[in-house]
């Protein structure tokens, strides 16, 4: 088993680019419990009037301090000789509108895990106050209805008899919890017993069948119920199972709702596609089970690296979103439908909104854990983001320099080659803030250490960029070469600090980079603060405070485990079994990391973390990329959609390799790719080892111009973009956006992802075709959109064709919106902190506009103090105002941070007003102003330069 392993390792390393594995990762059919749970659904579709056999015990339901608890009675399982006991209902209503509904066994034989909770929620949330919510009725027939919400818009209602939940906005039904029957609980067992139970059972079938009792046998679909429940083989591996099956899993319908979100991490469209149903482009459903997928397929469900079970489900009237906060193996099922039970034909009619559109049925199955799902009714997108995030956590605000373009490659071989790069990028003008070395930097894979004939100053290295303005980042990846010479390792032995076997006591070992390796327990807090602890200077030998982290291969990769991962059934610290906190390990060890970042420091600086593993609340931590993809055009295309769906399930800080990783792209695709990524969050270019280096001005011109151009527009908007990220920290609103986030009721544009906004002002379509010099770009709304190069103007609602030459893609500010920008183009973003500012005002039809800016520091966490400025811009009735929004308005912002306010703003760019600008006053002086004409006649452009005001100063300018 090793051995193939290390042939496919072997395979990575000579980077022969084939097609993905699939033989290496199961398919829903492979995997005992989704196998299950989805043959009960096919039961229940095939049964004529299927109802759930479950009930709430009606008189059990007590509602105290904004919980609601109960009893679920399994009535199959009641008709058992032995009956174990019912499952323990619980329903929070939460300060922030949103509801929680745990369901979980009762007295069960094993304890089930119960710890997800702890990880990713970021505090304990408040319950919501008695007086914010109203228990309705509690009907004879067991239904119990509890109004909730700001204005008490949102219903909850339960039904006993069978069980369901419905979640009504305004009366009329938008998401359901088992209104399709398929809620399933699999009861931990002891196996013993269990054989025993099911030895006598079949001694007592054959004796009644014998006496022809027994007539009707299992049919096939019964039988599935109860396959593969213990020891499970995948290939070669066996999964030991200990604790028998233990999954379960729920119906949730989005009644109404045609389009559904989120789930990430897979290659597809935004808009989820169905798994289920006549015309289902899949057969599988999506499957979240963080994995290291050699070249990934596009326009497919398989799991991939990262995980977030957060789905979002938005029609043109209702917006709901569910999180299903577990950490095991899970797979979902999206099934469109043009009628559902839950449709709630009468609540629409009684509201006279238009008729329902069809609805989506999804099927969420989980390996392992407890059921514990939130649900949130918004009522707006905006509101959804606030209430998950405050939940999950919002984005950790990073240092400015992260938010600019980084330079990549496995690998950059010496510190020769590091400076030649580097001296490229000044040689051809062309700004970027990091550099990083990749696993070839250390001595043999042993992270925090060099490999010193390569690298014998790391320390003047680093200063040398840092001269600049620049940084660097090196790998760290969790697997540990075993190595007793090697500090890490060996402490890591002396410590107890390894995850262990499935008998709990040996530390595992598999095979990775380093060769046979093992993997630190970071479920362990003593591990994780021994892990921070490895990041202070003193241990970390050759690195300095401009040096940050990338965390690779953290889902874990194990070349020697089961589809590429570590066996499920290894043991972390208090005896959890990996197969239920799998897909937050990646994070765990994220987290770790940036703690060792944040700790070096006595000066509170920031830290900066790539992660390729993710899960909820990943946000906190750092930035994340989407892996391995290829230097195709496809993969380029796949990155908007794959980073849209991450930024809405709470992860914005988010980017695409630029370039693709495997293999050669061609010039074209090469700048296509820069264009595109100068509009991702994270901005990183990397690159296989065996491809051909690819630095930008290897090609030439004009593609060194164009690439040129392309990073140069980044950082032009780096004060935009910072704002964007202020925001996300403060309410989760993602950073960019699909849309139908900010177009909520244009349903034209409810699937659409080749185009998305840059916050609510940019509009970007990257061109993901070869040989295309135009594109049809759609523009929303009843508004002007500009060029931003050359402010020519397209009048919306409607679909352009517009240029896309080889130097430009379509990007457009949207009227009504302030844009602030740096223009003067540096060699890094450290170089431009003291650059004045220019502010583009796209006026709407009514003449207005408004935008922010945000300002700090830009590297420590003063601003949680109130250290930075935040001011607003707004246009109307012929005034720009400036005002301050700061609400700590008492904190005294420091020196520093003052005389970044008190930088000007040297330009002002109006767009769209309808006569050419004469007048410009700010107080009793008149300012200059040039006016031309947008070059397709869409109105005036008026440049005022220096307005003679500050960024940070409270102003107001008059202007005719
Ligand atoms: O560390 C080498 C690579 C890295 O360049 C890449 O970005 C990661 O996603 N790493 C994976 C391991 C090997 C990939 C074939």
């Amino acid at each position: 088993m090793t051995i193939l392993r290390s042939v496919l390792a072997l395979g990575v390393v000579l980077g022969c680019v084939g097609a993905v594995k699939r033989e290496d990762f199961k398919t829903c059919a492979q995997s005992g419990f989704c196998a299950r749970n989805r043959a009960y659904a096919e039961l229940a579709k095939e049964t004529p009037n299927w109802i759930s056999p479950f009930q709430m015990n009606p008189s059990s339901l007590r509602l105290k301090d904004g919980i609601l608890t109960g009893d679920l009675i399994d009535t199959q399982e009641e008709k058992q000789p032995s009956p174990r006991p019912g499952l323990a209902f619980e329903l929070h209503l939460l300060d922030n509108d949103a509801v929680r509904v745990r369901i979980t066994e009762r007295e069960g034989v094993l304890p089930r895990y119960d710890g997800v909770q702890d990880t990713v929620l970021v505090k304990p949330y408040g319950m919501a106050k008695d007086s914010s919510y109203k228990q309705l009725s509690k009907d004879t027939d067991g239904v119990l209805s509890i109004q909730y919400g700001a204005q008490r818009q949102n219903t909850v209602k339960i039904s006993s008899a069978p069980f369901k939940i419905e979640f009504l906005v305004n009366d009329v039904t938008t998401v359901v919890l088992n209104g399709e029957g398929l809620l399933r609980f699999e009861r931990l067992r002891k196996k013993q017993v269990e054989e025993a139970n099911e030895e006598g059972k079949l001694n007592d079938q054959e004796a009644r069948k014998k006496e022809g009792e027994i007539k009707i046998e299992k049919s096939a679909l019964e039988l599935k119920l109860e396959e593969n429940l213990w020891e499970e083989r995948f290939k070669d591996s066996t999964d030991s199972k200990p604790r028998g099956p233990e999954s379960f899993g729920l119906d949730i319908t989005f009644s109404g709702i045609n389009h559904v979100y989120g789930i990430p991490e897979h290659a597809t469209s935004l808009s989820l596609k169905a798994t289920k149903g006549p015309d289902a482009p899949y057969s599988e459903p999506y499957r979240l089970y963080n994995l290291d997928v050699f070249e990934y397929e596009v326009d497919n469900p398989m799991a991939l690296y990262g995980s977030v079970p957060f789905m979002l489900g938005h029609s043109k009237n209702s917006t709901a979103a569910v999180f299903w906060m577990n950490a095991a193996e899970t797979w979902v099922d999206v099934e469109k439908t043009a009628e559902d039970k839950n449709s709630g034909i009468l609540s629409w009619i009684k509201s006279k909104k238009a008729v329902p559109a069809p609805s989506t049925k999804t099927h969420w199955m989980s390996e392992a854990g407890i059921l514990d799902v939130f649900v949130f009714l918004g009522p707006t997108q905006r509101d959804i983001f606030r209430q998950y995030s405050s939940l999950v956590g919002t984005t950790a605000l990073p240092q400015a320099f992260s938010i600019a373009y980084h330079q990549c490659r496995w690998n950059y071989n010496t510190q020769q080659d590091v400076a030649e790069v580097d001296a490229g990028f000044d040689e051809h003008d062309i700004p970027y803030d990091v550099l990083w070395l990749d696993i070839e930097h250390t001595n043999g894979k042993r992270y925090f250490t060099w490999d010193e004939a390569k690298f014998p100053n790391p320390t003047d290295m680093q200063q040398s960029l840092a001269n600049k303005g620049r940084k660097m980042v090196t790998i760290i990846d969790p697997h540990i070469k075993k190595d007793d010479q090697y500090h890490v390792s060996k402490e890591g032995n002396d410590l107890d600090l390894y995850i262990k076997n499935k008998d709990g006591q040996s530390a595992f070992d598999g095979w990775c980079w380093p060769g046979s390796s093992q993997w630190i327990d970071f479920y362990n807090p003593k591990a994780r603060d021994w892990w921070a602890s490895q990041f202070s200077y003193d241990r970390y030998k050759g690195s300095t405070k401009t040096l940050f982290t990338w965390n690779d291969m953290n889902e874990p990769s194990v070349f020697s485990g089961p589809e590429i991962t570590i066996p499920k059934d290894v043991i972390h610290h208090g005896n959890v079994e990996h197969r239920n906190v799998h897909n937050l390990y990646g994070t765990m060890f994220h987290s770790a990391t940036a703690q060792g970042l944040i700790q070096r420091n006595e000066t509170n600086q920031r830290p900066f973390v790539l992660s390729r593993a993710f899960f909820a609340g990943t946000q906190r931590y750092g930035a994340i990329w989407t892996g391995d993809n290829l230097a195709n055009w496809e993969h380029l295309e796949i990155a908007s959609p794959m980073l849209l769906t991450i930024g809405l399930s709470g992860i914005p800080f988010s980017g695409a390799d630029v370039g693709g990783f495997f293999g050669n792209p061609d010039a074209e695709l090469l700048v296509r790719w820069y264009q595109a990524g100068a509009f991702y969050p994270f901005f990183r270019a990397h690159a296989h080892l065996d491809s051909k280096r690819r630095e930008p001005w290897l090609f030439g011109e004009p593609y060194t111009s164009q690439i040129r151009e392309a990073v140069r527009t980044r950082y032009t908007y780096l004060p935009f973009w910072y704002t964007l990220f202020h925001e996300t920290s403060v309410d989760g609103t993602p950073i960019i956006r699909p849309m139908f986030t900010e177009f909520p009721e244009d349903e034209t544009v409810f699937a659409m992802d080749d185009q998305y906004m840059v916050g609510d002002a940019l509009l970007v379509k990257p061109v993901t075709k070869p040989g295309i010099t135009r594109s049809s770009v759609y523009f929303a709304g009843n508004e002007k959109w500009f060029d931003i190069k050359d402010y020519s103007v397209e009048q919306g609602p409607g679909i352009k064709e517009v240029a896309s030459p080889s130097d430009k893609i379509a990007v457009y500010q949207r009227a009504g919106t302030i844009v602030p920008k740096r223009e003067r183009p540096r060699r890094s973003s450290k170089a431009m902190e003291h650059d004045p500012f220019t502010l583009v005002i796209a006026l709407d039809n009514r003449g207005e506009a408004s935008g922010r800016i945000y300002l700090d520091d830009g590297e420590s966490f003063h601003y949680e103090q109130g250290d930075y400025i935040l001011h607003e811009f707004r246009v109307s009735q012929g005034v720009l105002s400036s005002h301050d929004l700061r609400t700590e308005s008492k904190v005294k912002v420091s020196e520093y941070v003052q005389r970044i306010g008190a930088l000007r703003i040297e330009r002002l760019v109006f767009l769209g007003s309808k006569i050419a600008l004469t007048k410009v006053n700010v107080g009793d002086r008149s300012l200059q102003v040039d006016c031309t004409h947008a070059p397709n006649g869409g109105g005036h452009v008026c440049t005022v330069k220096e307005p003679q005001v500050a960024i940070g100063e409270s102003f107001s300018l008059s202007f005719e």
